[in-house]
């Protein structure tokens, strides 16, 4: 019958405009291989910004157990309050985030400017937060929400061209008596075969998600501990071999494609590698209902500019609830650094470092600290970014009237404020450039000078 293939494009047809809700999700396909380092690296280079998601049974305790507030970051509660697995296994069956829409989530890093998204597949509890074939302890098969959150962000990710990529413990699973980590119910780490559990279990999960998610941007490995060179490379070769466009961050116990920076930790200084630093917004990474202490929009721009002035990208987190809901608060001061990046994004997407270095800061030799060093006193009144041609001054505290750049490389043809594009004038003498500013700041949170050559 003719009729046949027009009814059944019609059916998949509706079946993509579907797509949010659960069920069949389209996922492209993976990128092909990168012909050199540099053109591996080069989404992550322009993208800078980054929607780390860090959700998992962990949120529904929030901090607390059995009545007790459990100090520290919130994802760790099993292991700080030594909650034995059987017990553990239970929050399971009570995992279901009704409110969750991927859609949602993705709508929120873009408006939020984050040009990819990383969320944890497996955090060190040992439970996939995917449809996991390798391991029935996963979101689709040990509770009543029985769906798989990954797949539905992958194909939202898609379709807002913002890229998917995967946080994965590779060598704490609390969970199995052979990953590292769970000495209350599996004794001391010697008595613990690593390898075996990466044979068993981690090595099959990470190509399952190699396979079944679309292209993965990254994984993000985590606190290699003691594992060797050896049993990193196996992983490196199961991505090269799956993935080769995907990136291996700096945590693998073997070298990755980048340096990942401490757990908030920014450098001092500009660092002449790729690197990222991944970031709490408050400070947890998953769900603690006692924690409402949120970095302002405008903390969150100088911690971007900052960063990107210094050559790396920020990875900034959020701990979704229980029923699947972002934060509030996250949501409201992510979106208004979107918005400031919709005005001055040019400052920050794909730009390279400071060609200055004195206005971060500098070391204190009058406060010496325990490791006999002098400690760095940050500046913060303004950021240089550089595009070739192009110096942008972020400039967060606003001298108001006029302000004096030295060590300029080279002659400024012109210059201008990024918003509007209204001309501002120039005197340079030497490698000495004043600018003429407006009295007030322009922008509250910060305004970008462009400098031209
Ligand atoms: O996923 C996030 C953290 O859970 C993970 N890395 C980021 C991205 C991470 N794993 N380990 N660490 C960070 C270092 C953890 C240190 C501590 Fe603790 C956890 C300090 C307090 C709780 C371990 C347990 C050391 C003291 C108690």
């Amino acid at each position: 019958m003719q009729i046949r293939p027009f009814l059944s494009l019609n059916i998949s047809l509706a079946a993509c405009l579907l797509a949010p809700v659960a069920g069949a999700q389209t996922l492209p396909k993976p990128l092909p291989p990168p012909k050199s380092q540099d053109e591996k690296m080069q989404w992550f280079r322009q993208a800078k910004f980054g929607l780390f998601i860090h959700w998992g049974l962990y949120c529904i305790p929030a901090g607390e157990w059995k009545g007790k507030a459990i100090p520290g970051i919130g994802e760790w509660i099993m292991n700080r309050a030594q909650i034995p697995v059987g017990e553990y296994e239970q929050l399971a069956k009570q995992f279901n985030p009704v409110k969750f829409n991927a859609e949602a989530w993705v709508q929120m890093a873009q408006d939020a400017g984050m040009k990819y998204l990383v969320i944890t597949s497996k955090h060190h509890d040992g439970f996939a937060m995917y449809h996991s074939q390798v391991s029935p302890y996963n979101v689709y098969d040990a509770t009543p929400f029985h769906r798989d959150p990954l797949k539905e962000l992958a194909a939202a990710c898609a379709r807002h061209n913002i890229r998917f990529g995967v946080y994965y413990s590779q060598w704490q699973d609390w969970h199995e008596k052979n990953g590292a980590g769970n000495t209350w119910d599996f004794g001391p780490e010697d008595t613990h075969d690593h390898d075996q559990y990466l044979r068993a279990k981690a090595e099959p999960q990470i190509k399952e998600l190699l396979t079944g998610y679309g292209p993965m941007c990254l994984i993000w490995f985590d606190t290699p501990r003691t594992m060797t060179n050896e049993e990193g490379l196996r992983f490196i070769d199961i991505v090269h071999t799956l993935q080769p466009a995907t990136l291996i961050d700096g945590r693998l116990g073997t070298k990755g494609d980048y340096r990942s920076m401490g757990d908030n930790r920014i450098p001092d200084s500009v660092v002449n590698e790729d690197w990222e630093v991944p970031a709490t917004i408050n400070h947890t990474w998953g769900f603690k209902k006692d924690d409402t202490d949120w970095k302002s929009p405008a903390d969150i721009t100088f911690k971007l500019v900052d960063i990107v002035s210094k050559g790396g990208n920020y990875l900034l987190n959020v701990g979704p609830t229980s029923e699947g809901i972002i934060p509030q608060a996250s949501q409201d001061n992510l979106r208004a650094v979107g918005r400031w990046l919709k005005v001055n994004g040019e400052a920050v997407y794909g730009a390279g470092p400071t060609q200055f270095g004195d206005e971060l800061g500098a070391p204190d030799p009058r406060n010496i600290d325990k490791s006999g060093k002098p400690v760095f006193v940050q500046a913060t009144n303004w950021r240089c970014t550089t595009k070739p041609g192009k110096l942008y001054l972020t400039i967060f505290k606003w001298p108001g009237g006029s302000m004096e750049i030295s060590k300029v490389k080279g002659h400024v043809k012109k210059a201008y404020i990024l918003a509007g594009k209204k001309s501002v004038k120039i005197a340079q003498t030497g490698d000495t450039v004043k600018l003429t500013l407006p009295a007030a700041a322009p922008d509250p949170i910060a305004s970008v000078v462009v400098l031209e050559q």
